[in-house]
């Protein structure tokens, strides 16, 4: 039996502040359309793709920005999008800002099957930015005081008749993510992102991003046997230019699919997850050549130690 997968990266263009979210799930429910149309059977959606990216500003009492959480999911607003995918057969992944019951908030992304059942909810590992307001930027990315570190850590989950791991953005940069699932025999990573193309601490990385995002991604796929799939919102909200550059790509590191726009925007690829052992079982044969006694600092050191 073939395991072939038609997964599509849903791009979209950007949110503003004064788009609401029965507007942007409009947008959602086109987009999986659009997928349908083009024959997915599993369509992936941005970081944080019911809201404009709100950690650009600061605002000094956290609940403020209440209003760009979900206290639950599907929703009132949401649920027609699940309606849709149910109806079509069509499953979604969704990032979105969670505030829990007890106060807690994760920056978030859910997998949703073909039936309609959430199968899978992955919280942002690595949080970058800054906690505190920073007035010299031209805006904030203020993620580590809007999100707690998930301390769940990376899952793969039986679905889509494969083994489907998640990411969110930043996480994609970090080997150590890719590796957590390629340990669960990982064959298909699902990452939404916001990346602004301004880098403050360092803006000679600015014109780097769609390099650096690519680098990234290709390299955890290949180094894993895993397809990955990055999804962008792009283009310039609330002023801020951020990457575009969605894309598929399989466990050789060859890019499948990537779009050529900064707005909504469907692109597919057929996804053979069989293709994965190409790799797994040969050059990433894990078990045969790995050496893990030799990596425990990996696991027991942070930063940097000069003192050895
Ligand atoms: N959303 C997100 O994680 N963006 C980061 C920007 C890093 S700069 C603060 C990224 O890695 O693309």
């Amino acid at each position: 039996m073939t395991r072939i997968i038609r997964v599509a990266a849903a791009q979209m263009g950007p949110i503003q502040r004064h788009h609401d979210r029965p507007e942007v799930v409009e947008r959602l429910i086109a987009l999986l359309r659009e997928g349908h149309r083009q024959g997915a059977e599993l369509v992936v959606f941005p970081e944080l793709a019911l809201t404009t990216f709100f950690p650009r500003w600061f605002v000094d009492d956290i609940r403020e920005a209440d209003h760009w959480y979900e206290r639950s999911m599907p929703s009132p607003v949401t649920q027609p999008l699940f309606d849709t995918a149910r109806q079509l057969g069509v499953g979604f992944c969704l990032g979105y800002a969670e505030l829990t019951e007890s106060g807690e908030r994760f920056n978030t992304q859910i997998l949703v099957e073909r039936d309609g059942r959430v199968v899978a909810k992955y919280r942002k590992v690595h949080i970058p930015g800054h906690e505190h307001h920073e007035p010299d930027r031209p805006f904030q990315h203020a993620e580590r005081y809007y999100f707690t570190p998930s301390p769940e850590g990376f899952g793969v989950w039986k679905a889509f008749g494969g083994r489907v791991g998640m990411m969110i953005c930043n996480d994609r940069r970090w080997p150590e993510s890719y590796r957590v699932m390629g340990l669960q025999g990982v064959e298909l990573i699902l990452c939404g992102y916001n990346t602004p193309l301004h880098y403050a601490p360092d803006p000679s990385q600015n014109p780097l991003q769609g390099f650096h995002n690519s680098l990234v991604m290709q390299s955890g796929a290949y180094q894993n046997g895993t397809f990955v799939v990055g999804v962008a919102k792009g283009g310039v909200e609330e002023g801020v230019d951020s990457l575009a550059d969605s894309q598929i790509i399989a466990p050789s590191g060859e890019v499948l699919a990537k779009t050529t726009t900064n707005d909504d925007e469907v692109v597919v690829a057929n996804c053979d997850l069989d293709w994965c052992y190409q790799y797994k079982n040969t050059l990433f044969d894990f078990d045969r050549y790995r050496r893990t006694e030799v990596y425990g600092r990996i696991t027991s050191q942070r930063g940097v130690n000069l003192d050895d």
